[in-house]
Protein backbone atom coordinates (compact mmCIF):
# COMPACT_ATOMS: atom_id res chain seq x y z
CA UNK A 1 0.00 0.00 0.00
CA UNK A 2 1.01 3.57 -0.30
CA UNK A 3 2.01 5.65 2.30
CA UNK A 4 0.77 8.63 3.17
CA UNK A 5 3.60 11.23 3.47
CA UNK A 6 3.86 12.70 7.08
CA UNK A 7 2.93 16.41 7.18
CA UNK A 8 7.03 17.32 7.56
CA UNK A 9 9.21 15.63 5.85
CA UNK A 10 8.14 12.13 4.16
CA UNK A 11 10.81 9.77 3.72
CA UNK A 12 13.48 12.13 5.36
CA UNK A 13 14.86 11.10 8.73
CA UNK A 14 12.83 13.71 11.14
CA UNK A 15 16.11 13.94 13.00
CA UNK A 16 17.68 15.31 9.90
CA UNK A 17 15.02 17.49 9.22
CA UNK A 18 14.58 19.09 12.69
CA UNK A 19 16.82 21.87 12.24
CA UNK A 20 15.63 22.43 8.92
CA UNK A 21 11.95 22.84 10.18
CA UNK A 22 12.18 24.44 13.40
CA UNK A 23 14.78 26.83 11.46
CA UNK A 24 11.94 27.94 9.09
CA UNK A 25 9.15 27.61 12.36
CA UNK A 26 11.72 29.98 14.58
CA UNK A 27 9.12 32.49 14.75
CA UNK A 28 5.93 30.51 14.65
CA UNK A 29 3.60 28.78 17.18
CA UNK A 30 5.96 26.78 20.04
CA UNK A 31 6.54 23.13 19.04
CA UNK A 32 6.30 22.04 22.37
CA UNK A 33 5.01 23.72 25.44
CA UNK A 34 7.24 22.82 28.11
CA UNK A 35 10.22 21.24 26.90
CA UNK A 36 13.08 23.17 25.66
CA UNK A 37 13.80 23.30 21.91
CA UNK A 38 16.98 21.55 22.34
CA UNK A 39 15.62 18.76 24.03
CA UNK A 40 13.26 18.14 21.87
CA UNK A 41 15.20 18.13 18.90
CA UNK A 42 17.50 15.19 20.51
CA UNK A 43 15.09 12.99 21.45
CA UNK A 44 12.51 12.87 18.36
CA UNK A 45 14.50 10.96 16.11
CA UNK A 46 12.77 8.05 13.90
CA UNK A 47 13.39 4.87 14.20
CA UNK A 48 14.41 3.13 10.65
CA UNK A 49 12.54 -0.30 11.56
CA UNK A 50 9.75 -0.63 8.26
CA UNK A 51 6.85 -0.39 10.14
CA UNK A 52 5.24 -3.05 7.65
CA UNK A 53 7.82 -5.62 9.41
CA UNK A 54 6.56 -4.91 12.98
CA UNK A 55 3.95 -7.94 13.81
CA UNK A 56 0.37 -6.42 14.87
CA UNK A 57 -1.70 -7.89 17.69
CA UNK A 58 -4.82 -6.35 18.15
CA UNK A 59 -6.70 -5.84 21.11
CA UNK A 60 -10.25 -7.05 21.52
CA UNK A 61 -11.00 -4.37 24.20
CA UNK A 62 -9.50 -1.34 22.58
CA UNK A 63 -11.41 0.76 19.82
CA UNK A 64 -11.40 -0.80 16.85
CA UNK A 65 -8.96 0.15 13.94
CA UNK A 66 -9.22 -0.22 9.86
CA UNK A 67 -5.86 -1.98 8.82
CA UNK A 68 -5.07 1.07 6.47
CA UNK A 69 -5.08 3.06 9.53
CA UNK A 70 -3.18 0.39 12.02
CA UNK A 71 -0.37 0.89 9.44
CA UNK A 72 -0.42 4.53 8.93
CA UNK A 73 -0.23 4.51 13.23
CA UNK A 74 2.44 2.50 13.02
CA UNK A 75 4.09 4.28 10.55
CA UNK A 76 3.38 7.71 12.38
CA UNK A 77 4.86 5.73 15.89
CA UNK A 78 7.86 4.44 14.24
CA UNK A 79 8.93 8.06 13.04
CA UNK A 80 7.99 10.53 15.71
CA UNK A 81 7.18 8.57 19.09
CA UNK A 82 9.86 5.00 19.50
CA UNK A 83 13.04 7.14 19.85
CA UNK A 84 11.46 8.55 23.04
CA UNK A 85 8.60 5.98 24.13
CA UNK A 86 10.60 2.86 22.97
CA UNK A 87 9.53 0.41 20.46
CA UNK A 88 7.44 -1.45 22.46
CA UNK A 89 6.38 1.43 24.26
CA UNK A 90 7.49 0.41 27.71
CA UNK A 91 8.88 3.61 28.26
CA UNK A 92 12.40 5.04 27.81
CA UNK A 93 13.14 8.98 27.87
CA UNK A 94 8.68 9.25 27.28
CA UNK A 95 6.49 7.62 29.45
CA UNK A 96 5.53 4.10 29.39
CA UNK A 97 2.88 4.10 26.73
CA UNK A 98 1.17 0.14 27.12
CA UNK A 99 -2.48 -0.69 26.87
CA UNK A 100 -3.04 -0.91 30.69
CA UNK A 101 -2.05 2.15 31.21
CA UNK A 102 -3.80 3.78 27.89
CA UNK A 103 -6.91 1.89 27.79
CA UNK A 104 -7.85 3.28 31.11
CA UNK A 105 -7.25 6.61 30.19
CA UNK A 106 -9.62 6.40 26.88
CA UNK A 107 -9.33 7.69 23.51
CA UNK A 108 -10.59 11.71 24.35
CA UNK A 109 -7.97 11.09 27.40
CA UNK A 110 -5.08 10.38 24.89
CA UNK A 111 -6.37 12.49 22.20
CA UNK A 112 -5.73 15.80 23.87
CA UNK A 113 -2.40 14.89 25.25
CA UNK A 114 -1.44 13.86 22.10
CA UNK A 115 -2.94 17.65 20.47
CA UNK A 116 -1.83 19.74 23.34
CA UNK A 117 1.51 18.11 24.50
CA UNK A 118 2.19 18.21 27.97
CA UNK A 119 5.25 20.13 30.38
CA UNK A 120 6.79 16.63 31.21
CA UNK A 121 8.11 16.44 27.61
CA UNK A 122 5.55 15.07 25.17
CA UNK A 123 5.13 17.69 21.87
CA UNK A 124 1.97 19.70 21.05
CA UNK A 125 1.89 17.18 17.86
CA UNK A 126 -1.75 18.89 16.93
CA UNK A 127 -1.79 22.57 18.11
CA UNK A 128 1.99 22.64 16.47
CA UNK A 129 0.25 21.53 13.31
CA UNK A 130 2.25 18.50 12.73
CA UNK A 131 -0.52 16.01 13.06
CA UNK A 132 -4.43 16.32 11.46
CA UNK A 133 -7.19 15.73 13.16
CA UNK A 134 -7.66 12.26 11.77
CA UNK A 135 -4.01 11.06 12.76
CA UNK A 136 -4.58 12.39 16.29
CA UNK A 137 -7.88 10.14 16.56
CA UNK A 138 -5.84 7.29 14.74
CA UNK A 139 -2.76 7.32 17.06
CA UNK A 140 -5.11 7.63 20.58
CA UNK A 141 -7.03 4.11 19.08
CA UNK A 142 -3.22 2.53 18.47
CA UNK A 143 -2.11 3.38 21.66
CA UNK A 144 -4.80 1.60 23.32
CA UNK A 145 -4.13 -1.80 21.30
CA UNK A 146 -0.90 -4.26 22.11
CA UNK A 147 2.37 -2.84 20.29
CA UNK A 148 3.52 -4.18 17.07
CA UNK A 149 6.67 -5.96 17.66
CA UNK A 150 9.51 -5.45 15.30
CA UNK A 151 11.31 -8.86 14.57
CA UNK A 152 14.18 -10.59 16.42
CA UNK A 153 17.44 -10.39 14.61
CA UNK A 154 19.74 -13.80 15.30
CA UNK A 155 22.66 -15.66 13.75
CA UNK A 156 20.28 -16.34 10.48
CA UNK A 157 19.95 -12.94 9.61
CA UNK A 158 22.96 -11.49 10.70
CA UNK A 159 24.81 -14.08 8.55
CA UNK A 160 22.65 -13.32 4.88
CA UNK A 161 23.22 -9.68 5.38
CA UNK A 162 26.99 -10.64 5.65
CA UNK A 163 29.40 -10.06 3.03
CA UNK A 164 32.89 -10.46 3.36
CA UNK A 165 33.96 -8.25 -0.33
CA UNK A 166 37.92 -8.68 -0.06
CA UNK A 167 38.78 -11.28 1.83
CA UNK A 168 41.45 -10.63 4.41
CA UNK A 169 44.02 -13.00 2.63
CA UNK A 170 43.34 -10.84 -0.58
CA UNK A 171 43.73 -7.90 1.36
CA UNK A 172 47.28 -5.38 1.02
CA UNK A 173 49.89 -6.91 2.79
CA UNK A 174 51.42 -3.54 3.96
CA UNK A 175 50.13 0.10 3.61
CA UNK A 176 49.48 0.25 -0.38
CA UNK A 177 48.62 4.57 -0.46
CA UNK A 178 50.73 7.76 0.08
CA UNK A 179 48.50 8.81 2.86
CA UNK A 180 49.59 9.56 6.28
CA UNK A 181 46.60 7.46 7.84
CA UNK A 182 47.04 8.76 11.46
CA UNK A 183 46.07 11.96 10.21
CA UNK A 184 42.99 10.75 8.32
CA UNK A 185 39.95 11.87 9.56
CA UNK A 186 36.31 10.00 8.82
CA UNK A 187 33.76 12.33 8.43
CA UNK A 188 29.85 11.24 9.11
CA UNK A 189 28.10 12.27 5.74
CA UNK A 190 24.46 11.58 7.95
CA UNK A 191 21.98 11.93 5.13
CA UNK A 192 23.69 10.46 2.09
CA UNK A 193 24.62 7.81 4.42
CA UNK A 194 28.22 7.81 3.44
CA UNK A 195 31.50 8.93 5.28
CA UNK A 196 34.09 11.12 3.88
CA UNK A 197 38.17 10.40 4.80
CA UNK A 198 39.70 13.44 4.59
CA UNK A 199 43.51 13.61 4.61
CA UNK A 200 44.16 15.60 7.54
CA UNK A 201 47.53 16.94 6.36
CA UNK A 202 46.32 18.24 2.55
CA UNK A 203 42.91 18.45 3.87
CA UNK A 204 41.32 16.70 0.77
CA UNK A 205 39.23 14.32 0.08
CA UNK A 206 40.77 10.85 -0.30
CA UNK A 207 37.65 8.80 -0.80
CA UNK A 208 34.35 8.89 -0.62
CA UNK A 209 32.97 5.29 1.30
CA UNK A 210 29.10 4.22 1.07
CA UNK A 211 27.90 3.13 4.35
CA UNK A 212 24.27 2.52 6.08
CA UNK A 213 21.09 4.82 6.19
CA UNK A 214 21.49 7.63 8.73
CA UNK A 215 25.77 6.74 9.65
CA UNK A 216 26.24 7.65 12.96
CA UNK A 217 29.67 7.32 14.12
CA UNK A 218 33.40 5.76 12.99
CA UNK A 219 35.98 3.86 14.95
CA UNK A 220 39.21 2.56 14.89
CA UNK A 221 40.78 -0.93 15.29
CA UNK A 222 43.62 -1.15 18.13
CA UNK A 223 46.33 -1.07 15.01
CA UNK A 224 45.08 2.11 13.21
CA UNK A 225 44.25 -0.22 9.50
CA UNK A 226 40.77 -0.63 10.29
CA UNK A 227 37.80 1.45 10.42
CA UNK A 228 34.59 0.60 11.56
CA UNK A 229 31.45 2.31 10.77
CA UNK A 230 27.95 1.93 11.93
CA UNK A 231 24.30 3.65 10.40
CA UNK A 232 21.28 4.29 12.50
CA UNK A 233 19.99 0.82 10.05
CA UNK A 234 22.69 -1.30 12.42
CA UNK A 235 24.54 -1.75 9.33
CA UNK A 236 28.26 -1.73 10.06
CA UNK A 237 31.09 -1.49 7.39
CA UNK A 238 34.93 -2.71 7.66
CA UNK A 239 36.82 -0.30 6.12
CA UNK A 240 40.48 -1.23 5.20
CA UNK A 241 42.71 1.71 5.46
CA UNK A 242 45.44 0.11 3.89
CA UNK A 243 44.15 -0.28 0.29
CA UNK A 244 45.33 2.16 -2.54
CA UNK A 245 41.60 4.03 -2.37
CA UNK A 246 40.68 2.73 1.14
CA UNK A 247 37.19 1.09 0.59
CA UNK A 248 34.96 -1.77 2.20
CA UNK A 249 36.43 -5.05 2.90
CA UNK A 250 32.92 -6.43 4.84
CA UNK A 251 29.58 -5.14 5.64
CA UNK A 252 27.02 -6.61 7.74
CA UNK A 253 24.02 -5.64 9.41
CA UNK A 254 23.56 -6.01 13.17
CA UNK A 255 19.96 -5.82 13.95
CA UNK A 256 17.15 -3.02 13.22
CA UNK A 257 18.86 -0.29 14.64
CA UNK A 258 22.00 0.84 16.42
CA UNK A 259 24.28 3.42 17.03
CA UNK A 260 27.62 1.91 18.51
CA UNK A 261 30.04 -0.31 17.55
CA UNK A 262 34.08 -0.33 18.77
CA UNK A 263 36.85 -2.95 19.20
CA UNK A 264 39.20 -5.47 20.87
CA UNK A 265 42.03 -3.03 22.33
CA UNK A 266 43.55 -5.06 24.87
CA UNK A 267 47.74 -6.26 24.20
CA UNK A 268 47.34 -9.09 22.27
CA UNK A 269 43.96 -8.96 21.16
CA UNK A 270 44.70 -5.95 18.75
CA UNK A 271 42.27 -5.83 15.65
CA UNK A 272 40.82 -9.31 17.03
CA UNK A 273 37.06 -8.67 17.46
CA UNK A 274 34.57 -6.23 16.97
CA UNK A 275 31.29 -5.28 18.67
CA UNK A 276 28.13 -3.62 18.02
CA UNK A 277 25.33 -2.80 20.31
CA UNK A 278 21.59 -2.31 19.00
CA UNK A 279 18.62 -0.67 19.74
CA UNK A 280 16.68 -3.03 18.21
CA UNK A 281 16.59 -6.08 18.63
CA UNK A 282 18.04 -4.69 22.28
CA UNK A 283 21.40 -6.75 21.83
CA UNK A 284 25.07 -7.26 21.72
CA UNK A 285 27.39 -9.02 19.00
CA UNK A 286 30.88 -9.72 18.87
CA UNK A 287 32.48 -10.45 15.36
CA UNK A 288 35.27 -10.96 13.76
CA UNK A 289 37.60 -8.11 13.76
CA UNK A 290 39.00 -8.32 10.25
CA UNK A 291 35.67 -10.10 8.58
CA UNK A 292 32.89 -9.11 10.82
CA UNK A 293 31.66 -12.80 11.01
CA UNK A 294 29.11 -12.46 13.90
CA UNK A 295 30.46 -14.95 16.85
CA UNK A 296 28.10 -14.11 19.64
CA UNK A 297 24.92 -12.46 20.44
CA UNK A 298 23.66 -11.47 23.59
CA UNK A 299 20.64 -10.05 24.72
CA UNK A 300 20.35 -7.13 27.09
CA UNK A 301 17.07 -7.69 28.35
CA UNK A 302 16.48 -7.63 31.90
CA UNK A 303 15.71 -5.49 35.31
CA UNK A 304 16.39 -2.12 35.83
CA UNK A 305 18.89 -0.99 38.39
CA UNK A 306 16.80 1.00 40.69
CA UNK A 307 12.60 -0.47 40.49
CA UNK A 308 13.94 -3.85 39.29
CA UNK A 309 11.28 -3.94 37.32
CA UNK A 310 11.51 -6.05 33.96
CA UNK A 311 12.29 -4.41 30.71
CA UNK A 312 11.61 -5.68 27.37
CA UNK A 313 13.49 -3.14 25.44
CA UNK A 314 17.00 -2.05 26.78
CA UNK A 315 19.00 -0.01 24.31
CA UNK A 316 22.77 -0.54 23.92
CA UNK A 317 24.18 2.96 23.94
CA UNK A 318 28.20 4.05 24.24
CA UNK A 319 30.51 1.00 23.87
CA UNK A 320 34.11 1.23 24.91
CA UNK A 321 36.85 -1.03 24.80
CA UNK A 322 38.85 -1.61 28.51
CA UNK A 323 43.08 -0.68 28.18
CA UNK A 324 43.05 -3.16 31.83
CA UNK A 325 41.47 -6.14 30.65
CA UNK A 326 40.32 -8.07 28.11
CA UNK A 327 36.54 -6.02 28.22
CA UNK A 328 34.27 -4.45 26.17
CA UNK A 329 32.46 -1.81 28.50
CA UNK A 330 28.80 -1.54 27.29
CA UNK A 331 26.41 0.70 28.56
CA UNK A 332 22.59 -0.25 28.07
CA UNK A 333 20.19 2.62 28.39
CA UNK A 334 16.72 1.73 30.06
CA UNK A 335 18.23 -0.82 32.49
CA UNK A 336 20.93 1.54 33.96
CA UNK A 337 23.74 -1.48 34.01
CA UNK A 338 26.94 -1.50 32.62
CA UNK A 339 28.11 -4.76 31.67
CA UNK A 340 32.34 -5.90 31.37
CA UNK A 341 32.45 -8.15 28.61
CA UNK A 342 35.16 -10.19 28.79
CA UNK A 343 36.31 -11.66 25.79
CA UNK A 344 39.33 -13.74 26.73
CA UNK A 345 36.91 -17.12 25.80
CA UNK A 346 33.62 -15.92 24.22
CA UNK A 347 32.02 -19.32 24.53
CA UNK A 348 32.50 -18.73 28.14
CA UNK A 349 31.80 -15.36 28.16
CA UNK A 350 32.14 -13.99 31.27
CA UNK A 351 30.44 -10.84 31.95
CA UNK A 352 30.52 -8.30 34.97
CA UNK A 353 27.27 -6.27 35.23
CA UNK A 354 27.59 -3.00 37.52
CA UNK A 355 24.24 -1.38 38.39
CA UNK A 356 24.76 2.11 37.60
CA UNK A 357 22.10 4.50 36.56
CA UNK A 358 19.11 4.48 34.15
CA UNK A 359 19.15 6.51 30.60
CA UNK A 360 23.04 5.95 30.39
CA UNK A 361 24.06 7.31 26.81
CA UNK A 362 27.65 8.56 25.70
CA UNK A 363 30.82 9.14 27.78
CA UNK A 364 34.51 8.92 27.51
CA UNK A 365 37.56 7.53 30.10
CA UNK A 366 39.41 10.06 32.12
CA UNK A 367 43.06 11.06 30.78
CA UNK A 368 44.20 7.59 32.40
CA UNK A 369 41.79 5.55 30.73
CA UNK A 370 40.89 3.69 34.14
CA UNK A 371 37.70 5.68 35.07
CA UNK A 372 34.93 5.29 32.00
CA UNK A 373 32.60 8.38 32.64
CA UNK A 374 29.15 7.96 31.27
CA UNK A 375 25.75 10.66 31.01
CA UNK A 376 22.45 9.05 32.50
CA UNK A 377 21.35 11.79 30.68
CA UNK A 378 17.73 12.12 31.64
CA UNK A 379 19.13 11.55 35.34
CA UNK A 380 21.51 14.53 35.19
CA UNK A 381 23.97 12.24 36.34
CA UNK A 382 27.84 10.66 35.20
CA UNK A 383 28.75 7.81 36.69
CA UNK A 384 31.80 6.79 37.19
CA UNK A 385 33.04 3.08 36.54
CA UNK A 386 37.02 1.49 37.38
CA UNK A 387 37.59 -0.90 34.37
CA UNK A 388 40.78 -1.82 36.52
CA UNK A 389 38.39 -3.07 39.87
CA UNK A 390 35.01 -3.33 37.64
CA UNK A 391 33.44 -1.64 40.01
CA UNK A 392 31.19 1.82 40.19
CA UNK A 393 33.01 4.43 41.70
CA UNK A 394 30.61 7.28 42.17
CA UNK A 395 27.26 8.60 40.65
CA UNK A 396 28.16 11.88 40.64
CA UNK A 397 25.23 14.09 40.65
CA UNK A 398 25.66 17.35 42.71
CA UNK A 399 26.37 19.87 40.17
CA UNK A 400 25.77 18.21 37.38
CA UNK A 401 23.89 20.22 35.42
CA UNK A 402 20.20 19.55 32.89
CA UNK A 403 20.96 16.35 30.59
CA UNK A 404 24.77 15.91 30.03
CA UNK A 405 25.85 15.44 26.95
CA UNK A 406 29.53 15.05 26.49
CA UNK A 407 30.08 12.97 23.55
CA UNK A 408 33.78 11.32 24.80
CA UNK A 409 34.30 14.67 27.23
CA UNK A 410 37.23 16.30 27.48
CA UNK A 411 40.58 15.71 29.77
CA UNK A 412 42.71 18.59 31.02
CA UNK A 413 44.27 19.92 34.24
CA UNK A 414 43.00 22.48 36.00
CA UNK A 415 45.15 25.34 37.41
CA UNK A 416 43.42 25.00 40.67
CA UNK A 417 41.78 21.64 41.41
CA UNK A 418 44.19 18.83 39.38
CA UNK A 419 42.82 16.44 36.12
CA UNK A 420 39.53 16.78 35.06
CA UNK A 421 36.85 15.33 32.92
CA UNK A 422 34.32 18.00 31.83
CA UNK A 423 30.83 17.46 30.05
CA UNK A 424 28.66 19.99 28.77
CA UNK A 425 24.85 19.79 28.51
CA UNK A 426 21.93 19.79 26.52
CA UNK A 427 19.71 20.91 28.64
CA UNK A 428 21.65 24.18 30.12
CA UNK A 429 24.91 26.31 29.61
CA UNK A 430 27.33 25.07 32.26
CA UNK A 431 30.09 22.84 31.76
CA UNK A 432 30.64 20.58 34.45
CA UNK A 433 34.40 19.82 35.84
CA UNK A 434 34.87 16.83 37.37
CA UNK A 435 38.06 15.82 39.49
CA UNK A 436 39.86 12.43 38.38
CA UNK A 437 42.48 11.68 40.44
CA UNK A 438 41.84 10.19 43.77
CA UNK A 439 45.84 9.67 43.85
CA UNK A 440 47.17 12.94 44.14
CA UNK A 441 43.66 15.04 44.52
CA UNK A 442 41.62 12.81 46.39
CA UNK A 443 39.19 15.51 47.65
CA UNK A 444 38.20 16.70 44.50
CA UNK A 445 38.23 13.09 43.25
CA UNK A 446 34.72 12.04 41.61
CA UNK A 447 33.30 15.70 42.29
CA UNK A 448 32.02 18.52 40.16
CA UNK A 449 34.88 21.20 41.35
CA UNK A 450 34.01 23.63 38.87
CA UNK A 451 31.01 24.48 36.72
CA UNK A 452 31.65 26.91 33.86
CA UNK A 453 28.97 29.22 32.15
CA UNK A 454 29.05 28.74 28.37
CA UNK A 455 26.91 29.73 25.66
CA UNK A 456 23.80 28.38 25.90
CA UNK A 457 22.09 24.98 26.06
CA UNK A 458 21.60 22.95 23.51
CA UNK A 459 25.66 21.73 23.78
CA UNK A 460 26.54 18.03 22.29
CA UNK A 461 30.07 18.00 22.33
CA UNK A 462 33.39 19.51 23.82
CA UNK A 463 36.80 18.91 22.96
CA UNK A 464 40.41 19.65 24.24
CA UNK A 465 43.50 17.78 23.14
CA UNK A 466 46.37 17.19 25.90
CA UNK A 467 48.51 19.80 23.63
CA UNK A 468 46.18 22.49 23.80
CA UNK A 469 45.23 25.34 26.41
CA UNK A 470 41.79 25.47 24.74
CA UNK A 471 38.39 23.59 25.67
CA UNK A 472 35.80 24.14 22.76
CA UNK A 473 31.86 23.92 23.66
CA UNK A 474 29.36 23.69 20.30
CA UNK A 475 25.67 24.86 21.06
CA UNK A 476 24.30 22.56 18.05
CA UNK A 477 20.91 22.58 19.12
CA UNK A 478 20.42 25.66 20.92
CA UNK A 479 17.07 27.91 19.12
CA UNK A 480 19.16 31.05 18.66
CA UNK A 481 20.98 30.86 15.32
CA UNK A 482 23.23 33.19 16.62
CA UNK A 483 24.33 30.59 19.13
CA UNK A 484 24.13 27.17 17.13
CA UNK A 485 26.59 28.78 14.19
CA UNK A 486 28.69 29.44 16.93
CA UNK A 487 31.46 27.77 19.64
CA UNK A 488 32.91 29.34 22.64
CA UNK A 489 36.34 28.25 23.72
CA UNK A 490 37.54 28.60 27.50
CA UNK A 491 41.45 29.20 28.09
CA UNK A 492 42.23 26.22 30.11
CA UNK A 493 45.01 28.25 32.18
CA UNK A 494 42.43 30.99 33.40
CA UNK A 495 39.01 29.52 33.54
CA UNK A 496 37.50 32.34 35.46
CA UNK A 497 38.12 34.39 32.30
CA UNK A 498 35.22 35.28 30.13
CA UNK A 499 34.81 32.60 27.06
CA UNK A 500 35.67 33.55 23.92
CA UNK A 501 32.94 33.13 21.10
CA UNK A 502 34.30 31.59 17.09
CA UNK A 503 31.35 32.36 14.70
CA UNK A 504 32.36 29.09 12.80
CA UNK A 505 29.82 29.53 10.19
CA UNK A 506 29.99 32.71 8.96
CA UNK A 507 33.73 31.78 8.42
CA UNK A 508 32.61 29.02 6.12
CA UNK A 509 31.09 31.55 3.68
CA UNK A 510 28.12 29.60 3.28
CA UNK A 511 24.73 30.30 1.55
CA UNK A 512 21.04 29.52 2.66
CA UNK A 513 20.12 27.04 5.64
CA UNK A 514 20.62 26.48 9.19
CA UNK A 515 24.44 26.09 9.47
CA UNK A 516 24.25 24.56 12.89
CA UNK A 517 27.85 24.08 14.18
CA UNK A 518 29.00 20.60 15.71
CA UNK A 519 31.32 18.62 16.59
CA UNK A 520 35.07 19.94 17.44
CA UNK A 521 37.85 17.24 16.68
CA UNK A 522 41.27 17.93 16.90
CA UNK A 523 44.10 16.57 14.64
CA UNK A 524 46.81 14.13 15.47
CA UNK A 525 49.59 16.78 16.46
CA UNK A 526 46.49 18.92 18.28
CA UNK A 527 47.45 22.15 16.68
CA UNK A 528 44.17 22.44 14.70
CA UNK A 529 40.54 22.11 15.75
CA UNK A 530 38.11 21.32 12.99
CA UNK A 531 34.52 21.87 13.15
CA UNK A 532 31.20 20.48 10.58
CA UNK A 533 28.98 23.45 9.67
CA UNK A 534 25.77 21.21 9.19
CA UNK A 535 22.97 22.46 6.35
CA UNK A 536 20.17 21.08 5.27
CA UNK A 537 20.85 18.06 2.53
CA UNK A 538 20.48 19.87 -0.24
CA UNK A 539 21.85 23.07 0.77
CA UNK A 540 26.15 23.51 0.84
CA UNK A 541 27.71 22.03 4.24
CA UNK A 542 31.42 22.90 4.96
CA UNK A 543 34.16 21.55 7.49
CA UNK A 544 35.66 24.93 9.08
CA UNK A 545 39.61 24.11 10.72
CA UNK A 546 40.42 26.39 13.28
CA UNK A 547 43.93 27.44 14.28
CA UNK A 548 44.08 26.05 17.55
CA UNK A 549 46.37 28.73 19.17
CA UNK A 550 45.56 32.16 17.25
CA UNK A 551 41.72 30.61 17.66
CA UNK A 552 41.72 31.84 13.94
CA UNK A 553 40.59 30.14 10.39
CA UNK A 554 43.12 27.90 8.92
CA UNK A 555 41.18 26.85 6.10
CA UNK A 556 37.44 25.37 4.57
CA UNK A 557 36.94 22.81 3.47
CA UNK A 558 34.01 22.61 0.46
CA UNK A 559 32.69 20.43 -1.93
CA UNK A 560 29.58 19.18 -2.99
CA UNK A 561 30.03 15.60 -1.82
CA UNK A 562 30.06 16.95 1.46
CA UNK A 563 26.38 16.68 2.29
CA UNK A 564 25.38 17.05 5.98
CA UNK A 565 28.56 16.50 7.88
CA UNK A 566 28.47 16.00 11.34
CA UNK A 567 30.80 13.69 13.36
CA UNK A 568 34.44 13.75 12.68
CA UNK A 569 36.84 11.00 13.73
CA UNK A 570 41.05 11.58 13.88
CA UNK A 571 42.27 8.01 13.16
CA UNK A 572 44.88 8.67 15.48
CA UNK A 573 42.91 10.05 18.19
CA UNK A 574 40.18 7.73 17.84
CA UNK A 575 42.43 4.73 17.89
CA UNK A 576 44.38 5.95 21.12
CA UNK A 577 40.92 7.31 22.91
CA UNK A 578 42.71 11.21 22.71
CA UNK A 579 40.47 13.56 24.09
FE1 LIG B 1 24.52 10.34 18.51
C1 LIG B 1 27.56 9.25 19.74
C2 LIG B 1 22.95 7.87 20.22
C3 LIG B 1 21.52 11.76 17.71
C4 LIG B 1 26.12 12.58 16.49
N1 LIG B 1 25.15 8.86 19.76
C5 LIG B 1 26.44 8.58 20.16
C6 LIG B 1 26.42 7.47 21.07
C7 LIG B 1 25.12 7.07 21.19
C8 LIG B 1 24.32 7.94 20.37
C9 LIG B 1 24.60 5.92 22.03
C10 LIG B 1 27.65 6.86 21.76
C11 LIG B 1 28.30 5.85 20.87
C12 LIG B 1 29.56 5.25 21.48
O1 LIG B 1 30.39 6.00 22.00
O2 LIG B 1 29.73 4.03 21.41
N2 LIG B 1 22.56 9.92 18.93
C13 LIG B 1 22.14 8.84 19.62
C14 LIG B 1 20.69 8.83 19.70
O3 LIG B 1 19.98 7.93 20.19
C15 LIG B 1 20.21 10.14 19.19
C16 LIG B 1 19.82 10.98 20.39
C17 LIG B 1 18.98 10.11 18.35
C18 LIG B 1 19.09 9.28 17.11
O4 LIG B 1 18.09 9.05 16.46
O5 LIG B 1 20.15 8.79 16.76
C19 LIG B 1 21.50 10.66 18.53
N3 LIG B 1 23.93 11.92 17.32
C20 LIG B 1 22.66 12.30 17.12
C21 LIG B 1 22.59 13.38 16.15
O6 LIG B 1 21.57 13.91 15.69
C22 LIG B 1 23.99 13.79 15.84
C23 LIG B 1 24.24 15.16 16.48
C24 LIG B 1 24.29 13.94 14.36
C25 LIG B 1 24.36 12.66 13.60
O7 LIG B 1 25.35 12.47 12.87
O8 LIG B 1 23.45 11.85 13.69
C26 LIG B 1 24.76 12.70 16.57
N4 LIG B 1 26.49 10.83 18.19
C27 LIG B 1 26.92 11.75 17.26
C28 LIG B 1 28.37 11.75 17.25
C29 LIG B 1 28.79 10.81 18.21
C30 LIG B 1 27.58 10.24 18.77
C31 LIG B 1 29.24 12.66 16.38
C32 LIG B 1 30.23 10.42 18.57
C33 LIG B 1 30.87 11.49 19.37
C34 LIG B 1 32.28 11.14 19.74
O9 LIG B 1 33.07 12.09 19.84
O10 LIG B 1 32.59 9.97 19.94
Amino acid sequence: MKRKPLSIAAGIALFAALPLVAHAAEAKKPVHPGTPEEELRYKGAPVPIKPEEAKETLTPKAPPLSAAQFDRAKQIYFERCAGCHGVLRKGATGKALTPDITLPKGTDYLKVFIDYGSPAGMPNWGTSGQLSKDDIETMAKFLQHEPPTPPEWGLKEMKASWKVLIPPNKRPKKQENKINLSNLFSVTLRDSGEVALIDGDTKKIVSIVKTGYAVHISRMSQSGRYLYVIGRDAQINLIDLWMKKPDNVAVIKVGLEARSVDTSKYKGYEDKYAIAGSYWPPQYTIMNGDTLEPLKIVATRGYTVDTQEYHPEPRVASIVASHFHPEFVVNVKETGQTLMVNYSDINNLKVTTIGTERFLHDGGWDASKRYFMVAANQRNTIAVIDAKDNKLVKLVKDGVGKIPHPGRGANFVDPKFGPVWATSHLGDETVALIGTDPEKHKANAWKVVRSLKAQGGGSLFIKTHPKSKNLWVDTTLNPSAEIYQSVAVFDIDNLDKPFEVVKIAELAGLGEGPKRVVQPEYNKTGDEVWFSVWNGATQESAIVVIDDKTRKLKHVIKDKRLITPTGKFNVYNTQHDVY
